[in-house]
């Protein structure tokens, strides 16, 4: 595989432990934002950022889409992962290997080979859009990590411990920062606090965040 990131080599990238299996990549997307946003346009052109309803019958205020073999959904029957847009009865768009190259470097960085994610949710932030402390196990293979990658506006990221009433550590992710999130920390409760009021120069008043995932 051909690496995006050899100018980082010299250096190497910063890698700050936020817990144990979580490594966060200040940054790390920086390198390659255009190429990002270009495809999340292209992806969005075609699957449409829309919020989703819960089981419990409340819509989230974040929109969201995805790209890969599989896309994660949530309707009023439960939460599932699936081959095909509801909205569109299309498969979703194919992953970009600029997307597919980005994860599997940064899980690389972070001690976790050979990572092969099958879908990327694709979160839209808008200001005063949260994201309420969660559990992410829709994926039955939970040996993977998920790789977060965070665009546009920053936002605080709520890090609770292994019991939802752990109290969160806060982060603030801005725009190119990457966060590999596996081992421990897998299965981590987790948020994102209302976003700020704000413009970023290449996103506009918007956060967008990609997460990869190894869903089988
Ligand atoms: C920690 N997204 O899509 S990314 C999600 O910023 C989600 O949009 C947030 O939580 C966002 O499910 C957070 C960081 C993240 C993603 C998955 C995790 C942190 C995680 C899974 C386990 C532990
Ligand atoms: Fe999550």
């Amino acid at each position: 595989m051909t690496d995006l990131f050899d100018g980082l080599a010299d250096t190497g990238p910063s890698r700050e432990s936020i817990a144990d299996g979580a490594v966060l990549l200040r940054g790390f997307a920086g390198p390659i934002e255009q190429e990002l946003t270009a495809a999340v346009r292209d992806i969005v052109a075609r699957a449409p950022f829309r919020r989703m309803t819960t089981p419990g019958g409340y819509q989230m205020s974040v929109a969201m889409t995805n790209c890969g073999e599989r896309g994660w959904i949530t309707d009023h029957t439960g939460y599932r992962y699936d081959a095909i847009d509801p909205r569109t009865d299309l498969p979703w768009p194919a992953m970009p290997d600029v997307f597919r190259d980005l994860a599997r470097s940064a899980a690389e960085q972070g001690g976790y080979q050979s990572f092969a994610p099958d879908a990327c949710l694709i979160n839209r932030y808008e200001p005063g859009t949260r994201l309420s402390l969660h559990q992410d196990k829709d994926e039955l293979d939970l040996a993977a990590p998920i790789v977060s990658v965070s665009l546009g506006l920053p936002a605080i990221f709520l890090f609770g411990g292994m019991k939802r009433g752990d109290k969160p550590v806060r982060y603030r992710l801005t725009h190119g920062d990457v966060v590999v999130w596996g081992g421990p920390s897998r299965l981590a409760y987790h948020g994102v606090a209302p976003l700020a009021e704000g413009e970023h120069a290449a996103l506009g008043r918007q956060r967008i965040n990609l997460t990869f995932r190894k869903t089988r």
